[in-house]
């Protein structure tokens, strides 16, 4: 079981770090957080700002030279980023002159700031909670903006108030349970079953509500991997070609024209797909279209969802080594050939189109994210990692084992516990510090 930490106060030293991307730019910002921070304002500016004022001055190394002219911000403990005092230097981003400020802050005492550092100390300052903080760096990684929303919105707390207001449910039907333990069987029955009952399936039903909303929100930030196979000349490239908007993938009427699997980062309605063109499934005698079909074969292997593609024109529609275990969509291509074209009835969700024209594309992009798990929640998604994930699927495996345990109020007070266990781990209230390391590692340095 991972050791509770509990929030301890500012870490003993003070860290300093380039807040500003590498390279030149209009600003560069150079963050101190910790004692020293007052300190080191002193020395650069030659007194400390005053609290939360833009304060303009030179930026002065020890021998009183000027390193730069710019704006320096002083935020006293505990309203700042990181809960302790923070001082920051706004510059000239300018590779040399922001190294110069840094060198006067290690100077200075100050020590440089690892990986997600001023974050770390957010969170174990208590300015946020661990999903908090996951949020900052998802913010700073998203890669549309429905991310960027969703991952506002959970730095804002909305992740963390779902997971809490569970939380708080748990423990008032532990504290329920617990007092009725030490009442004879029947009476605990008597007492406690209905209510206990009712509780437990209103949580459970949050809980489901929960999963289904981050299951959703993790597909913003992992994508889909969505594989097109088929036979080839039904034009998998042609489609590929025109859901990306832009000729990537070479066409010709020639069947067994791609052979090297094609990637190509697409999104709809800002969901991240990694779109994959792959070679004709065929047999075929030629040694290189082969390797081709053999690395299909592979990232079919590897897709979530696969696009099978066939020639609306061509009497045969069966896809040779159609993979079973991932959700695919059947796609009859070049129906502008067979006017009147009926799909065939099958076991997938099929859809009729035209590479050439376009007819039947945006039903296809629908399509695709319907098969993906998005339901176009849009706004109310979260934008959960695999961490959450795992901790919410566990969470949910304990309820139900308490909703199975019938009289024994044991047995159920413990799966609650554990629930409310694995709950608490996503918002940080019980993590190991190997967990800390991990998540903030991966964070950009400044932040
Ligand atoms: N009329 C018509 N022709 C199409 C359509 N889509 C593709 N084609 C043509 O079909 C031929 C094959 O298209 P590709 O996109 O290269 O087909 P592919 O499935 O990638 O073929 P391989 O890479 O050889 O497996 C080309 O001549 C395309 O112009 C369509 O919707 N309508
Ligand atoms: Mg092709």
């Amino acid at each position: 079981m991972p050791s509770a930490e509990p929030p301890t106060g500012p870490g003993p030293d003070t860290i300093v770090a380039i807040a500003t991307p590498a390279g030149r730019g209009a600003i560069g910002i150079v963050r101190v957080a910790g004692p020293l921070a007052q300190d080191i304002a002193r020395r650069l500016m030659g007194c400390l700002p005053a609290a939360r004022r833009a304060t303009h001055g030179a930026a002065r190394g020890a021998l009183g030279q000027v390193l730069d002219d710019g704006i320096a911000l002083f935020f006293p403990a505990p309203h700042s980023y990181t809960g302790e005092d923070v001082f920051e230097f706004q510059g000239h981003g300018g590779p040399v002159v922001l190294h110069s400020v840094l060198a006067a802050c290690l100077d200075a005492g100050a020590r440089l700031a690892e990986p997600g550092e001023f974050t770390r100390r957010a969170f174990l300052n208590g300015r946020m909670d661990l999903a908090q903080a996951e949020a900052v760096a998802d913010l700073i990684d998203a890669a549309s903006a429905e991310a960027a929303r969703s991952a506002l919105r959970s730095l804002a707390g909305e992740f963390s108030g779902a997971i809490d207001g569970m939380v708080a449910q748990l423990v008032e039907l532990r504290a329920l349970t617990e007092a009725t333990l030490d009442f004879p069987e029947e009476e605990v029955d008597s007492l406690h079953r209905d209510d206990a009952d009712a509780r437990l399936a209103r949580l459970r039903a949050a809980l489901d509500e929960v999963l289904a909303r981050s299951r959703e929100g993790s597909l913003l930030r992992t994508g889909i991997q969505v594989v097109l196979a088929g036979r080839p000349n039904v034009g998998k490239s042609s489609l590929l070609n025109r859901l990306a908007g832009a000729e990537r993938a070479i066409v010709t009427p020639i069947p067994g024209t791609t052979r090297d699997a094609l990637r190509e980062s697409i999104q709809i309605e800002g969901v991240p797909l990694n779109l994959v063109d792959t070679a004709g499934l065929r047999d075929s005698r030629d040694e290189v279209e082969r390797l081709g079909v053999e690395r299909a074969r592979r990232e079919l292997a590897g897709a979530d969802l696969v696009l099978a593609v066939h020639d609306a024109s061509a009497a045969n529609h069966s896809l040779p080594a159609a993979p079973v275990a991932v959700a695919r969509i059947d796609i009859y291509n070049k129906i502008d050939l067979v006017p009147g074209f009926r799909i065939p009835k099958g076991d997938f969700p099929a859809v009729g189109v035209s590479a050439l024209t376009g007819a039947g594309i945006d039903q296809l992009r629908r399509v695709i994210l319907e098969a993906a798990g998005w339901k176009s929640h849009g706004e109310s998604v979260f934008l959960a990692r695999e961490r959450h994930l795992r901790a919410l699927q566990a969470a949910r495996g304990h309820l139900a084992a308490a909703a199975s345990q019938g009289r024994q109020w044991e047995l159920f007070a413990e799966e609650l516990r554990l629930a409310q266990q694995a709950l608490a781990a996503i918002t940080g209230e019980f993590s190991a510090d190997a967990l800390l390391g991990e998540i903030f590692s991966r964070f950009c340095i400044g932040k």
